[in-house]
């Protein structure tokens, strides 16, 4: 995967850096899938702020994930990772029905952000494998992706554990990238 990811990322932003957050409520796989695509070495830092933040550095592109819920005293602080984005790998846990309200209430106020108005979103609708998974259409209903508007977006069905999908989606999101200019 590391090498696929090189081709497809490779000289999309010039030297210009870029930021690409993969976000979601905790236990959606976010961080199995920064593993899973072998972009470089995974660093974890616990900010005084109090949110711990994982960082792969590939060339210029940033991947950057948290946890998105919990504690709302600590929102603010996520602004300062929200300049220069180019895109947002928004992860769902598929098989947590229980939660899904949850994950669109957190989806739709991430897209508020005026600082990530014009970033492209990707929807990973993972742990297919687990018996009970929304497939992606049921997980696009959940999360009310029909609203999203002036944006472009997708969705893939996933399984990090299973690496399957994923590349699928970063392929969708290369092109995006490509065909936006952003
Ligand atoms: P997070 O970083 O979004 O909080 P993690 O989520 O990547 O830590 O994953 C949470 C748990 O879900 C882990 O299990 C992980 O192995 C599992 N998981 C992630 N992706 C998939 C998937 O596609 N399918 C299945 N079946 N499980 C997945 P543990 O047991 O280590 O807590
Ligand atoms: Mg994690």
């Amino acid at each position: 995967m590391g090498i696929v990811f090189t081709r497809l990322f490779s000289s999309l932003f010039g030297n210009k850096e870029a930021r690409i957050l993969v976000l979601g409520l905790d236990n959606a796989g976010k961080t199995t899938i920064l593993y899973r695509l072998q972009m470089g070495e995974v660093v974890s830092t616990i900010p005084t702020i109090g949110f711990n933040v994982e960082t792969v550095q590939h060339n210029n592109i940033k991947f950057q994930v948290w946890d998105l819920g919990g504690q709302t005293s600590i929102r603010p602080y996520w602004r300062c990772y929200f300049p220069n984005t180019q895109a947002i790998i928004y992860v769902v846990d598929s098989s947590d029905t229980d939660r899904l309200v949850v994950a669109k209430e957190e989806f739709h106020a991430i897209l508020e952000e005026e600082e990530l108005k014009g970033a492209v979103v990707l929807i990973y609708a993972n742990k297919q494998d687990l018996p009970g998974a929304l497939d992606d259409a049921a997980v696009t209903e959940a999360l009310e992706l029909h609203k999203i508007k002036n944006r472009q977006w997708a969705i893939f069905k996933t399984s990090a554990i299973k690496g399957e999908g994923l590349f699928e989606g970063l392929d969708w999101l290369s092109n995006s990238l490509k065909s936006g200019g952003s």
